[in-house]
């Protein structure tokens, strides 16, 4: 029996070529807001007194989660998180990162995977609404964006094929291929356009989403049919010839 591809399982991407991080120190650093820091203690009623060890004062809560904003003297705010870090009853410090400027995307603030500050999250159906998440709980992609946007990296996306007619991420698609035996390399399944946007949508566009790797392109391979379906063994073999 032939092994079948799905795209829930099986969507595969190949990244060809790498993405250089250059050294610590050599990019530019994260842009933090000078003199406060955000602080969420494990035990808020041991706050203060904490605090007081490092000569802070206590600051008000940043919406509902439970974090503090806490002023510091200005300079000071990496020396004061990693010392505060450090500390037992604390559950996380970090900078208050200016991040409204990170991406004008429509759906950026939902992006809480890529950059998480404990924004409340609602689905785009209206039925699911998060009140609060953790901070920080992401893959730091706006710091990542500091690096490197990966430009010049190509990314190749087996899956469903890419949608010719989203904006976000058409024009990202170097090359397009149909290993899938379906009549289009159009992807009428969707699976492949969600995840060529997840790697590389346009960022800072206004529209859509941004993109894990906002400067990468994309190689269409389409090797699930519009069911979303492949057998794995024939798709390999074109993919070979390729
Ligand atoms: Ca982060
Ligand atoms: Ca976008």
């Amino acid at each position: 029996m032939k092994r079948l591809l799905t795209a829930g399982f099986a969507a595969a991407a190949m990244v060809l070529g790498g993405i250089t991080l250059a050294a610590p120190g050599t990019a530019a650093e994260p842009s933090h807001i000078a003199g406060q820091i955000m602080v969420k203690f494990r035990d808020h009623a041991a706050a203060a007194a904490v605090l007081r060890g490092y000569g802070l004062s206590n600051g008000p809560e940043i919406g509902g989660t439970g974090a503090r904003l806490i002023k510091v003297p200005a300079g000071k705010e990496l020396q004061l998180i990693e010392a505060l870090d450090r500390n037992p009853a604390v559950d996380y410090a970090e900078a208050d990162e200016i991040v409204t400027a990170a991406s004008n995307d429509q759906y950026f603030s939902r992006q809480y995977a890529l950059n998480n500050t404990g924004q409340s999250f609602t689905n785009t159906a209206g039925t699911l609404t998060i009140s609060a998440g953790k901070a920080d709980a992401d893959v730091d992609a706006v710091e990542a964006w500091g690096v490197t946007k990966g430009a010049g990296v190509r990314v190749a996306v087996l899956d469903s094929g890419v949608a010719s007619d989203n904006p976000d991420i058409a024009p990202k698609v170097l090359a397009r291929a149909n290993f899938s035996g379906a009549s289009t390399g159009e992807d009428n399944y969707g699976h492949g356009t969600h995840v060529s946007g997840t790697v590389a949508a346009t960022a800072g566009n206004t529209i859509g989403v941004a993109g894990v790797c906002p400067g990468c392109s994309i190689l269409d391979g389409k090797v699930l049919n519009d069911s979303g379906v492949g057998a794995q063994a024939s798709r390999t073999n074109q993919l070979v010839r390729q």
